[in-house]
């Protein structure tokens, strides 16, 4: 695998992080379930995050909530055609979240312009060949197995080592499938078989992920580590999903500072002007007329 550190499709390129806002148009995912099953209402909350600063949106309809069972291939494809096309129509950069190769496929024949699949081409082995003949970026997260069963597959000897080596492996394998390498984002998968240590540690492992040569992909919004991290400290409740919105900003400025080519998130204004810091932040630090500091201050 050689390095490639910019996406070769530049509609999906900026010059700082990006904001990939989510709409999922399912009964039951963890934060926003059953909110958007009315395409309509999803397509307008699509256009909603656009005009709050997303570069794109993320659709999906089958919630990958720990415990989740599937949905069948049609129950998918009626839930998120209608949205894609609604958005596509509005001008919207789209991405199509599902793990079925032809979902994926009828999504991009919807005008989709992105794979999301957080199986990263192991649940449908033909996502890599729809991916391949597309030509259009590709997700690949890192899964162990779908969410009835991952909360079992937490189990690394090295976790920031272990997700390092196993997407470089399935990078690998999809690109042996005909995908150009160009066209591969990553995504360390936060919740996804990862326990609340494990999160945190791929979270302060960024940079490392981005010196595999591909842009990172980064997923934290309201998730269970952020719900674990603001329980309440007499009860110790895990925080609502909606009440982590605060701390899922916090997170996209960090992982904007450490490289994150995008962030994953439902509240998008505010990850907006947090991606814009941490960008800020990252481009200063990369400056080369900077004075180390003791000379500078030696100057005053
Ligand atoms: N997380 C979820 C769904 N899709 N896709 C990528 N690439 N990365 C993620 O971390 C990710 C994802 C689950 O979260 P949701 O139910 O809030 O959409």
């Amino acid at each position: 695998m050689s390095a490639h550190t910019t996406l070769s499709f530049m509609p999906l390129s900026w010059d700082r992080c990006g904001v990939m806002g989510i709409v999922n148009v399912t009964p039951d995912s963890f934060s926003d379930g059953g909110q958007w099953l009315d395409p309509g209402r999803a397509v307008a909350h699509g256009l909603e995050l656009v005009a709050e600063g997303a570069d794109l949106i993320d659709v999906g309809g089958e919630s990958t909530r720990p415990g989740a069972k599937r949905i069948t291939r049609e129950e998918e494809l009626r839930r998120v055609l209608p949205v894609v096309r609604g958005l596509v129509a509005g001008g919207v950069q789209v991405s199509i979240d599902t793990m079925r190769s032809s979902v994926a496929r009828a999504a991009l024949e919807a005008g989709a312009c992105m794979i999301n699949d957080v199986s990263g081409g192991l649940a449908d082995p033909n996502m890599a060949e729809v991916a391949a003949s597309s030509g259009v970026p590709f997700v690949v997260m890192h899964w162990r197995g779908h969410s009835d069963a991952m909360d079992l597959l937490a189990d690394y000897a090295d976790v920031r080592a272990d997700v390092a080596d196993e997407l470089h492996r399935r990078v690998d394998a999809v690109v042996s499938a005909g995908v150009d390498p160009g066209q591969v984002i990553i995504d360390p998968g936060l919740g996804f078989a990862k326990d609340r240590d494990d999160d945190w540690q791929l979270l302060a492992g960024i940079d490392e992920l981005t010196r595999l040569g591909f842009p990172v992909l980064v997923g934290a919004s309201r998730k269970r580590f952020l719900g674990a991290l603001l329980a309440d400290p007499v009860t110790g409740v895990p925080r609502a999903a909606r009440a982590r919105d605060a701390a899922t900003t916090a997170v996209s400025a960090l992982a904007a500072a450490r490289g994150a080519w995008a962030v994953r998130v439902h509240d998008v204004a505010a990850s907006a002007d947090a991606v814009r810091v941490g960008s800020a932040l990252r481009r200063s630090e990369a400056r080369t007329d900077r004075q180390p500091w003791p000379a500078a201050l030696s100057t005053r």
